[in-house]
């Protein structure tokens, strides 16, 4: 009898079976090598860390640009998702042709090994993980798919059959274990988070004074004025959050300067550090958004610092790299200004949060953060506009980022339906380094109304205002405006986040029953 390879809808589905094993046990294997040697060469992050940098540059929607949290959970399914779909055919087409499939998951493997070695900080051992897993899955397919072929003498339907799907069965068994043993091996190198936990910071030399009584006007709905390590909103474009033990991480000062300055951990806990509230804000943030948060961070002003490097008279701004490779560009003013620039290690207490920047990172009150606020920072090159761009500068941000005069609507909420009778409006106004002298109301296109401010921080912090409102049944819409300490009124212009903050009166609908 002859068995015809080509006609069976059975084999087709085996064939893609021998695709997804293969991969499984490539990716798996892949992963764990990466764990052992190089966490961040990891082919799976190292594929994802590839598409987020090349996105924004043909996509220049904020959704994308944003890449919190939530964004790169379903980036890292969606390439889940793809690699499965790509290793499937891959199985098929390798029953159809031999070495067409083994040559794609290759394939898939000599790109993460690529991505992984052009990466900024990027290891000896870079390329070993997407060798791994590209190599395994190719040999793995083949030996797989040459298992289902017929072999003359056996019985196609029988034998055959059950030895294939033993081998593929296995395969993805111990393809399953490898990713267990990846994520254990991984877990074991968390040291960092042991390092960080027994971390003592130094006291500060120069302690900021006590968040005054009146900053928190403690009204339920209401953002906190001094937001927690935990409810801090998070961007950046790291899929893998960097681990850096401080005993390895140093900071250099070079470029236009009159001596390079290397900074290590020690000899930073040795400086006196200084303390400051100051409120961050992503440019990406909506009007009406929650990419804001405020602190109490510890650090060492970068002015001293820059100082001891002694800068060029013709500089005019600092361009800051993290251990992964992402630059802002600050204005130098804005470092060596007056301002509480900080080189910081300290966040509301503690160190810093892995995801916030740990060991160290910059904090510069007034700046949006893609200019300034740069996490697990390495180096700090003086230099010029016209001569260096930053990260989100060469796709589509504005070269500079001062935070612009805003104001938000916490309470009530969008389509909350409240009663009719004594309410309260409440919500947060800003410009960091400018400082708010008021806030207005109206409710329905009436008069502007003043609210109440509660006691600032300080102008480089948000502040939390109110109004008592007889609400009346019916829906109404609330507007607030700011007006800063310059008395500048908060422009009605409405604009989006891209290229450099998004503009407008924040406009709330609710329902009074
Ligand atoms: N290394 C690094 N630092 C970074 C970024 C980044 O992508 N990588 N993003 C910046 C942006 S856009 C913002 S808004 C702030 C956010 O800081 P947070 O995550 O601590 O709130 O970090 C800045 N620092
Ligand atoms: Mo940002």
């Amino acid at each position: 009898m002859t068995h015809v390879a080509g006609t069976s809808r059975g084999d087709v589905i085996r064939a893609a079976a021998a695709g997804l094993s293969a991969a499984l046990l490539g990716v798996a294997l892949g992963e764990l090598v990466a764990a052992v040697v190089e966490p961040g060469a990891s082919p799976f992050a190292v594929i994802g860390g590839g598409l987020i940098d090349l996105a924004p540059s043909w996509a220049k929607d904020t959704a994308i640009a944003l890449f919190g949290t939530g964004d790169k959970a379903a980036l890292l399914a969606g390439i889940a998702v793809v690699l499965a779909v790509v290793a499937a055919l891959a199985g098929i087409l390798e029953r159809r042709w031999s070495g067409a499939g083994a040559v794609v998951l290759g394939a898939l493997g000599a790109l993460a090994l690529v991505v992984a070695m052009i990466r900024p900080g990027a290891g000896p051992f870079a390329w070993l993980p997407g060798l791994v897993a590209g190599l395994v899955a190719a040999v793995t397919l083949r030996l797989l798919i040459g298992r289902l072929r017929p072999v003359a003498g056996l019985d196609p339907d029988g034998l055959d059959r059950r030895r294939f799907l033993l081998w593929t069965a296995g395969t993805a068994a111990v393809g399953l274990v490898a990713l267990i043993g990846g994520s254990i091996a991984r877990g074991a190198t968390r040291s960092v988070e042991a390092v960080r936990a027994a971390l003592r910071l130094p006291v500060a030399a120069r302690p900021a004074p006590a968040v005054p009584p009146g900053a928190e006007l403690d009204i339920p709905g209401l953002a906190p004025v001094v937001t927690s390590n935990a409810d801090f909103y998070r961007i950046d474009t790291a899929l893998i959050v960097p681990r850096i033990d401080p005993a390895d991480w140093s900071l250099r000062v070079h470029g236009m300067v009159e001596r390079e300055v290397v900074l290590t951990w020690d000899e930073l806990q040795a400086l006196p550090l200084q303390e400051a509230d100051v409120t961050l804000a992503c440019v990406s943030n909506e009007v009406g958004g929650d990419l804001i948060g405020n602190a109490r961070w510890l650090g060492y002003p970068v002015r001293e610092l820059l100082s001891r490097a002694g800068v060029a008279p013709d500089a005019d701004m600092v361009l800051s790299t993290s251990a992964d490779g992402f630059t802002a560009s600050t204005p130098l003013e804005a470092l060596t200004d007056e301002r509480d620039a900080l080189l910081a290690v300290g966040m509301n207490g503690e160190p810093l949060p892995l995801e916030h920047g740990f060991p160290v990172r910059l904090v510069v009150p007034g700046l949006y953060g893609y200019v300034s606020a740069t996490k697990w920072v390495t180096q700090l090159e003086v230099t010029r506009f016209d001569r260096a761009a930053a990260y989100w500068t060469t796709r589509g941000w504005s070269e500079r980022g001062p935070i612009k005069l805003q104001s938000r609507i916490d309470v009530p909420r969008r389509g909350q339906r409240i009663d009719a009778g004594d309410a309260v409006i409440a919500g947060m106004a800003w410009q960091q380094h400018t400082g708010i002298e008021a806030v207005e109301v109206r409710v329905d296109d009436g008069p502007w109304r003043r609210a109440e401010l509660a006691t600032a921080i300080s102008a480089d912090t948000w502040v939390q205002w109110r109004l008592p409102w007889a609400a009346e049944s019916g829906t109404h819409t609330i507007e607030c405006r700011a007006v800063n300490a310059e008395g500048e009124t908060q422009t009605a212009d409405t604009a989006a986040p891209v290229p450099d903050g998004a503009q407008g009166w924040h406009r709330v609908e609710v329902t009074v029953a």
